[in-house]
């Protein structure tokens, strides 16, 4: 069991569930984000920093021995916002675990690294990476980035493709994508506890009937879903459906792939 984990997003929708749902798995932890936290309880500490900070995030990494990376922008911004949150985010994040010596790494990637492959195609998690914006491409980045750290100095990651976390499909395409919270606990637990994590990629999707990903590549993780978006689908499957020729249809990100472009900078 980790002693202090770090978990950065805390304020966000994944990080305050997992704030409460992994609290029996660790020691302890420290909470960070920019945004306002709820009050600090029982075995938990809370730090303010924005992850463009480099200095900021290193001393917020001092002393936990793991990381789980939630923090940044969760959707398609203008690349000048993807850079400060995300890319130099996640650099930072991983230059503090190489100086303190943290072992191991969660980070949230996502399913936007990959959204540019059809929705007709199934994925491993040794597949090409085909990001479908800066957003995707951020998150692609921060895969490359965690396997350089485990490359050269030995840090181990999952890096975790989440499709769509949320506490119930919300459309058709989160039929194929959904990640209930209960099984994005799970998949973290999993993470954490396993004897050799190396540099793993695994998809953060429930057990759905009709999946675009395989996880074959990361059965070390003995990541077992319990939860399905089956129950939702009479439910979601009353939206219309969009034209087949719809690039939004016709690609895994979905609506990412026509986010943009962005004319700022000019
Ligand atoms: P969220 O937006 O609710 O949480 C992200 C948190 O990061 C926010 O609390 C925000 O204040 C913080 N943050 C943003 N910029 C920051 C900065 N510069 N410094 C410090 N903190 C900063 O997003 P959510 O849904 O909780 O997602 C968490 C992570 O999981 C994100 O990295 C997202 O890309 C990833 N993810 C989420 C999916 C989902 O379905 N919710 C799907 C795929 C990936
Ligand atoms: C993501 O990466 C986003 O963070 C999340 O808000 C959803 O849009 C999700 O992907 C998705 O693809 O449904």
């Amino acid at each position: 069991m980790f002693q202090k984990l770090l978990i950065t997003g805390a304020a966000g929708r994944l990080g305050r569930h997992l704030r409460g749902s992994l609290k029996p798995h660790v020691g302890s932890m420290r909470l960070s984000d920019v945004a306002p936290m709820a009050p600090a309880t029982d075995g938990e500490e809370l730090v303010s920093c924005d992850l463009a900070d480099k200095r900021g995030v290193d001393q917020m990494v001092a002393g936990c021995d793991a990381i789980v990376h939630l923090g940044g922008c969760p959707s398609e911004l203008p690349f000048e916002q993807i850079l400060e949150t995300n890319i130099k985010g996640v650099v930072h994040i991983y230059e503090g675990a190489r100086r303190h010596q943290v072992g191991r790494v969660v980070f949230a990637s996502s399913n936007h690294a990959v959204g540019f492959h059809r929705q007709d195609d199934f994925l491993q998690t040794d597949c090409e990476t085909r990001p479908d914006s800066y957003y995707g491409l951020s998150k692609s980045f921060g895969e490359d980035v965690a396997r350089f750290y485990h490359d050269r100095y030995g840090i181990e990651s999952a890096c975790l493709r989440i499709g769509s976390c949320f506490p119930v499909p919300l459309d058709r395409r989160m039929l194929h994508t959904w990640l209930s919270h209960r099984d994005l606990t799970e998949l973290v637990r999993c993470c954490l506890d396993a004897p050799r994590l190396g540099h793993t990629i695994v998809y953060g999707i429930s057990n759905n009937r009709h999946p675009w990903w395989s996880n074959e590549g990361a059965a070390h993780l003995g990541y077992k879903p319990l939860d399905s978006s089956e129950p939702f689908r009479a439910l979601r499957e009353q939206q219309p459906p969009l034209d087949m020729q719809d690039p939004r249809r016709m690609y895994q990100g979905g609506a990412f792939v026509t986010e943009g472009p962005f004319e700022t900078g000019f």
